[in-house]
């Protein structure tokens, strides 16, 4: 009877760890839900209205170990990049979403089609200065560039 007893009882732990285990998997116990309410929205605008080949701020600066949401939206007429791979590299990125797409892992560069907008969740983790460019040949050099600075 005691056998029987202990047997149900590690069964039924196994049983809990399983499903706690599945929930975590699924997305239901998520230490990233809490992090996500309290990420700090930022916009950025690529290009505008008037085809100026600027970011709209150019400048950033972003807290170490802080939860982000980077609002991204191209108002101009044509395609642009915002483009900063080691800004990129010093940041976990949580997420991107995009249309009814949500994209997870690594990414360091985002494409936005006129009138694409965008949400980019990260943490920047490595202090410093990076550089910030539109890649569509000649934009960077006619000013469409930037700065983030981690601090
Ligand atoms: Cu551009």
């Amino acid at each position: 009877m005691m056998r029987w007893f202990e047997t149900w009882r590690s069964g039924l732990v196994a049983l809990t760890l399983i499903f706690l285990t599945a929930m975590g998997a699924l997305g239901f116990v998520s230490p990233a839900m809490a992090a996500q309410l309290s990420a700090t929205e930022v916009k950025v605008s690529l290009g505008n209205a008037a085809g100026e080949l600027k970011f709209f701020p150019n400048t950033f600066e972003f807290v170490a170990g802080q939860t982000y949401k980077l609002l991204l939206e191209n108002p101009s007429p044509e395609k642009h990049y915002f483009t900063s791979k080691d800004f990129a590299d010093a940041s976990w990125t949580r997420k991107v979403e995009a249309g009814n797409v949500e994209v997870k892992g690594d990414i360091r560069e985002l494409e936005l089609k006129p009138g694409a907008t965008a949400e980019w969740m990260f943490v920047p983790m490595k202090p410093g200065t990076y550089t910030l460019r539109c890649t569509i040949p000649g934009h960077a050099e006619a000013g469409m560039t930037g700065e983030i600075i981690i601090k």
